[in-house]
């Protein structure tokens, strides 16, 4: 090595340190605040918090369905009906909201209140009004509404067609979509498409707890999300056909993503826990935001391989062709990134006859027996691991910009909730070193959630809110918790000044 190229490397050296700081080891805390104009907010979803799941001509969706059958699959037998009656109570949650400092509240419109039937020859004006009162409540406290189309509540006439099975409903959502740009687009100028496809495909239409507890995992799954897909594909292109040049808005999807951390240095452990990022994450993501457009490579790979070898002619992943490979590729504005936890993963070969979308990827994962828990089995606290996270999807998907649209942390419902303070705490002084040691393009972050809520087939067992709701109490009283009172001196510090900054 001449003298020269060694001169570099150590520039290089000193210069990598420096961004990345010099004596900061992975769970240090960094001392720091957020880009100026950084934006804060919190999240609910409709079916979680609104209750009134027949009133004043709102339709059936497949969460009423699913909860009121026989057997509805919820751990404490519980139902969104009255949940935490935000549909009478929004302006408690805006109160909340205003309390908390954020910027913006990111919520879902129900399809089935303003559209009962989930087509729009039949609009529920009862529904339009609502949301109307709700952005109206929020634009009136300063507060920006972040609004989510599609946060898993199907209308159940759409179910009885198959639902995401059925390609036709590609074309109702686009005008469900259209209703709803047209109806509040002169007021909301953020709109996200689908929340958390994956979690919809997989858990929906694959392993089956969630609505509509299809199981067909490595087939069905697989189908609904492609139909979600071009869904989203189709609403952004009406936005922005239609309505982009007068609004000014922007539009996105929601994807949620865990990290993949390997299990051991092996190859065959690091290129497993790249897999698992690709068949989780990449699903979605590379269709959307890669340069290529498509499934990722791996997975088509993959999935092609086992369909093989398990007797099938073609492969269970469906292919979009290349007209909609061309229409899907870079219809999302921003990246919405849902996180919450990490797991290790490692190459394991899952033998039988059978298909799963988790075969499909020769991985195993699990979590580290160190790894804090929460309520919720999945949730380990893993605060770096998002850290990782943002920073491969910055990589991944060449510096996009990033908008985390959800984190947070399942208890039994505390007041004096210490572990969510210090989940909120931690992950986000990870978020701000992948923005300020890293540079990460990533402009706000959302805390889930505003209130406690219904959470899905766990029902009411675990809680996410910074706000406590009174379940018991038919006027559901909302509460501080001491969580809130946190996340409210980050948002007011925008970050974490060293204290003699103070
Ligand atoms: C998200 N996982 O769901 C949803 O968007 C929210 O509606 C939900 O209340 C929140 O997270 C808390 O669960 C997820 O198993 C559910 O990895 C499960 C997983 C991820 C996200």
């Amino acid at each position: 090595m001449t003298p020269t190229v060694s001169k570099w490397c150590l520039a290089l050296v000193l210069l990598v340190a420096g961004r990345c700081g010099p004596t900061l080891a992975q769970d240090d805390f960094l001392y720091g605040t957020f880009p100026d104009g950084f934006i804060w907010g919190a999240a609910t979803a409709a079916y979680q918090i609104e209750g009134a799941w027949n009133e004043n001509g709102k339709g059936e969706n497949i969460w009423d369905f699913m909860t009121h059958a026989y057997d509805g699959g919820i751990s404490d037998n519980s139902t969104g009906d009255i949940a935490a009656d935000s549909y009478n109570k929004y302006l408690d949650d805006v109160a909340a909201l205003k309390e908390t400092g954020v910027n913006f509240y990111r919520f879902s419109i129900s399809w089935s209140r303003i559209l009962p039937t989930g087509r729009i020859d039949q609009i529920n004006q009862d529904g339009i009004n609502y949301y109307n009162n709700v952005i109206n409540a929020l634009l009136d406290n300063g507060i920006t509404p972040l609004v989510t189309l599609y946060h898993w509540d199907l209308p159940q006439p759409l179910q009885e067609i198959g639902g995401w099975l059925n390609e036709e409903v590609v074309d109702i959502f686009g005008d469900y979509a259209n209703l709803a740009f047209s109806s509040f687009g002169d007021r909301v100028k953020s709109w996200i498409t689908f929340n958390e496809p994956w979690v919809q495909s997989v858990l929906g239409y694959g392993y089956g707890g969630n609505a509509p507890r299809i199981v067909g995992s490595g087939q069905t799954d697989y189908i609904a999300a492609h139909n979600q897909i071009k869904s989203h594909a189709r609403a952004w292109h009406i936005y922005d056909d239609n309505y982009r040049a007068t609004q000014n808005g922007e539009i996105g999807i929601t994807l949620d993503s865990g990290w993949s951390e390997p299990k051991t240095q092996s190859a065959a452990d690091i290129e497993a826990a790249e897999r698992n990022m690709q068949f989780k994450l990449g699903w979605f993501a590379h269709p959307i935001f890669s340069v290529d457009g498509d499934y990722p490579p791996v997975m088509k790979e993959y999935v092609a391989r086992h369909s093989a070898e398990e007797g099938f002619p073609v492969s269970r992943l469906p292919e979009f062709g290349q007209t909609w490979v061309d229409y899907i590729k870079g219809t999302s504005d921003f990246f919405g990134l849902n996180h919450y936890t990490s797991a290790l993963a490692e190459y394991s070969v899952w033998e039988g006859n059978w298909t799963s979308y988790d075969k499909d990827q020769d991985v195993s994962t699990s979590a580290d027996p160190s790894w804090p828990s929460s309520a919720a089995p999945w949730l380990k606290v893993v605060p770096w691991g998002f850290r990782k996270l943002v920073n491969w999807i910055n990589n991944e998907y060449n510096g996009v910009r990033l908008l985390v649209t959800e984190n947070g942390y399942a208890d039994l419902g505390e007041i004096n909730d210490v572990d969510r303070a210090n989940y909120y705490t931690s992950y986000i002084n990870e978020l701000m070193k992948a923005i300020n040691l890293d540079g990460c393009n990533i402009y706000g972050y959302t805390a889930w959630s505003i209130i406690d809520n219904f959470e899905w087939a766990a029902g009411y067992s675990q809680k996410f809110g910074l706000y406590s709701v009174d379940f018991n109490d038919p006027a559901r009283p909302r509460s501080r918790k001491y969580s809130a009172q946190v996340y409210a001196q980050i948002i007011a510090d925008n970050g974490f000044p060293a204290p003699a900054e103070n």
